[in-house]
């Protein structure tokens, strides 16, 4: 029965880390997959985590299952997160969240909702966009389309493209937004143009989904939400597809969140009936652990300022990591100008490494980066950076 199979090719991220742990140079760095790492090249577990894990084990009764959509106080949390509290929204219980298994999971559950519930719809996604995006989207039997974003020469945001690619969606389409810190660019609209953005929905009646996995990593929680936030004034739909992977690092525990915006109470409640039951035939009812921890951290005062304090020190780290890599690389003696990727969000920079410099800072210097050229700035440390950029000046003059 299985002979005919073929092995399907390798996740061009996840597949580097196998890569790089097969590697036996004790002098490897990973700047692949977008994990954050300490000063000391760790993922540890956020002190704020520890400590919201040690109340779980002596308070928590029973392992019985959560309901399908999660338990009402990690959502009530998600919805107070993305719109901030007292947002009219929610008053108006016009928003509805689902737990999901991590921000993949609310992306193949929001998939399901769309090709059932609004059949015609193409999505669009940004040119680059994240790798697993189109094969999400693509599994559920969705056509894909993308739109401009990146302007390669300038290594800016190429607006006019954008708007211009933007402006030929139909209405009934869904587009896809990475709501902070674009992955892989790491270049975000400001403020203004996600006005004309939001405008331009409104105008065409698309829908916009917002992915929403680095809330807290670009400027901070708030100021990162502007995006969504900008949008919902201008367009009553929304889906937000949210994770807290990486601002609780909590990437094993597979915690993210759907939420459905629509015009009034009742259509919020209809339409979230159906995004549970894509729920319920995917996974029937999501993980505990990770979302309890989550709850406990944002509804406890102590918790929760201890957490932002760990999130604004893993932002400020990365904007340090990215002075310091360009001020570095010009020490080396590298004329090209890397100044653009201190102007950048988040974890990632597009750098403008080719794929033949990608694989010779692989093959002769066991430096891992992502195929596109994209860095993992998280993963760049005080110890690694004179390595590093010294690699980057080889590959360079090569
Ligand atoms: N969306 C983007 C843009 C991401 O970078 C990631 C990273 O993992 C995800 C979604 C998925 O999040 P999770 O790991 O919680 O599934
Ligand atoms: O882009 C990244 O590196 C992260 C982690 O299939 C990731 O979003 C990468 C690939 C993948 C799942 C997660």
């Amino acid at each position: 029965m299985f002979e005919h199979i073929q092995a399907a090719p390798a996740d061009p991220i996840l597949g580097l880390s196998d890569a790089f742990r097969q590697d036996t140079n004790p002098n490897k760095i990973n700047l692949g997959v977008g994990v954050y790492k300490d000063e000391q090249g760790a993922t540890p577990i956020l002190k704020s985590v520890k400590q919201a894990e040690e109340r779980l084990v002596d308070d928590e009764n029973t392992k019985s299952y959560l309901s399908i959509e999660g338990e009402k106080a990690y959502r009530s949390a998600v919805k107070a997160l993305l719109f901030g509290k007292d947002h009219d929204i929610i008053a108006k219980n016009r928003a509805h969240t689902a737990h999901t298994p991590g921000g993949t999971g609310a992306l193949r559950v929001a998939a399901e909702f769309i090709k059932k519930h609004l059949p015609e719809a193409t999505i669009w996604v940004s040119n680059p966009t994240w790798a697993n995006h189109q094969a999400v989207f693509q599994s559920v039997g969705l056509e894909v389309g993308s739109y401009a974003y990146y302007d390669a020469n300038a290594k800016t945001l190429d607006f006019e493209s954008m708007l211009a690619s933007l402006s030929q969606v139909p209405e009934g389409d869904v587009v896809l937004f990475h709501g902070c810190c674009h992955n892989p660019t790491g270049i975000d609209p400001t403020p203004a143009q996600w006005q004309q953005l939001a405008k331009l929905a409104s105008k065409q009646g698309f829908l916009p989904l917002f992915d929403f996995a680095y809330q807290g990593f670009g400027n901070g929680l708030e100021e990162d939400a502007i995006g969504l936030r900008t949008f919902l004034e201008e367009t009553p739909e929304m889906l937000i597809a949210n994770s807290f992977s990486k601002n609780f690092g909590l990437y094993n525990e597979r915690v993210g969140a759907l939420t459905i915006v629509a015009e009034t109470a009742e259509q919020a409640s209809a339409a979230f009936t159906q995004i549970k039951r894509c729920a319920r035939t995917n996974y029937s009812n999501p993980p505990s652990h990770g979302a309890a921890v989550v709850t406990e951290i944002l509804t406890d005062d102590q918790l929760r300022s201890l957490w932002e304090m760990e999130l604004a020190s893993m932002r400020q780290r990365i904007q340090e990591m990215r002075t310091l890599f360009v001020n570095t690389l010009r020490a080396k003696g590298v004329e090209q100008d890397f100044s653009f990727i201190s102007k950048q969000q988040g974890m990632f920079s597009f750098s403008g490494l080719t794929p033949d410099q990608v694989a010779s800072l692989k093959e002769d210097h066991a430096i891992y980066i992502v195929g596109s050229g994209r860095l993992n700035v998280a993963g760049m440390t005080k110890n690694n950076m004179e390595q590093l950029c010294e690699a980057i000046a080889a590959v360079l003059s090569k």
